[in-house]
């Protein structure tokens, strides 16, 4: 298993990358040291982390003390819902760059198909219809930029993906999604792959800290099952299984400790007979995107939100 995967600019995507969502100020820079010194060499960050100014400081502290140079690192950030409008995307992305400490992103991502209005709060009421012309145009300008090497989406269904792909100039390189044993995305990998686009594999763990999630992968009975007949944790076998399923994969910790065991997959894998096992699972989403969903939202269900991939 290589440590990367190819995406469809011919950039390589380290296979596990850093999660900063909900790595409090504080302690997320101490995260991004710890993981770039224990080898990770991908940190996905987004401005609505409200952590970046952090984590860019971290990484100006690497490229200081020459343990890591910009150009061996793949850095993701993703435009807020309150900057679709194409002429928000470049200043959303500067800003950014001036929090991250640098001249480009590798990858940068549309985070949720769910415009609002700029400046208003995520509620049901502030949600405006997807401009995906408008958007992506934006975005492609960025890439020809080169500010953005790479450009992609999060939370897209395989409909909206192939809406997308419908009218794009610059194909997306990635659709970053939630998957883990729990919630596998069978279908939208299979339009990924179908397509070109490389799918990055978002709370691999199924989130156990986000309570109100209510993920239980890490102590599921058939990934417990898996983990102790090959003397692995929970965790790992869930990332293994992500790499083996051909998805990039974005652990968060901020403990140094779990940061190392999450990058500890390379000398092993699960073997046929127990692959096999992960189709007895339940699945179940659990970033079912509520915020966005009101009967006076432009999405007035979960259904149409996730164009029936629910
Ligand atoms: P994860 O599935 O990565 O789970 C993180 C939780 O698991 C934390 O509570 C962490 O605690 C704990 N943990 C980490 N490693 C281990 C381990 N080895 N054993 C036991 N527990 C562990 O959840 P996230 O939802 O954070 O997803 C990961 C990343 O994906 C995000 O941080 C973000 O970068 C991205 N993401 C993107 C989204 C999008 O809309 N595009 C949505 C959600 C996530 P501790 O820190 O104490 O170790
Ligand atoms: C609304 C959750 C976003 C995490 O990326």
């Amino acid at each position: 298993m290589a440590m990367f995967f190819e995406l469809n600019t011919g950039a390589k995507i380290p296979a596990v990358g850093l999660g900063t969502w909900q790595a409090n100020s504080g302690v997320v820079g101490d995260a991004v040291i710890a993981a770039v010194k224990a080898g990770y060499r991908h940190i996905d960050c987004a401005a609505a982390y409200n952590n970046q100014t952090e984590v860019g400081s971290a990484l100006r502290k690497l490229y200081e003390e020459g343990i890591v140079k910009r150009e061996d690192l793949f850095i993701t950030s993703k435009l807020w819902c309150a900057d679709h409008a194409p002429e928000d995307v470049p200043l959303a992305l500067e800003n950014t760059l001036n929090e991250l400490q640098t001249d480009y992103v590798d990858l940068y991502l549309i985070h949720w198909p769910v415009p609002i209005k700029k400046g208003a709060g995520l509620k049901p009421e502030n949600i405006l219809p997807l401009n995906l012309p408008g958007t992506w145009g934006a975005m492609e300008k960025l890439h020809d930029s080169g500010k953005a090497r790479a450009i992609g989406i999060s939370n897209f269904s395989s409909k909206k993906l192939e809406d997308l792909l419908a009218i794009a100039r610059v194909p997306p390189a990635v659709n970053q999604v939630e998957c883990h044993p729990g919630w596998q995305q069978s279908k939208l990998q299979a339009v990924c792959n179908a397509k070109g686009v490389h799918l990055t594999a978002y709370s691999p763990l199924g989130s156990p800290g986000t309570t109100w999630m209510k993920g239980n992968v890490l102590t599921n009975s058939v990934v417990s099952m898996i983990a102790e007949k090959l003397g692995k944790s929970p965790a790992q076998v869930a990332l293994r299984w992500g790499l083996q399923m051909g998805h990039s994969v974005l652990p968060k910790s901020t403990s140094e400790a779990r940061i190392k065991e999450n990058l500890d997959l390379f000398d092993w894998s699960i073997p046929d007979d127990l692959l096999a096992k992960f189709s007895e699972i339940e699945q179940v989403r659990l970033l079912r995107g509520n915020f966005a969903i009101h009967p006076e939202s432009v999405y007035k269900s979960a259904e149409e939100l996730w164009d029936g991939e629910i």
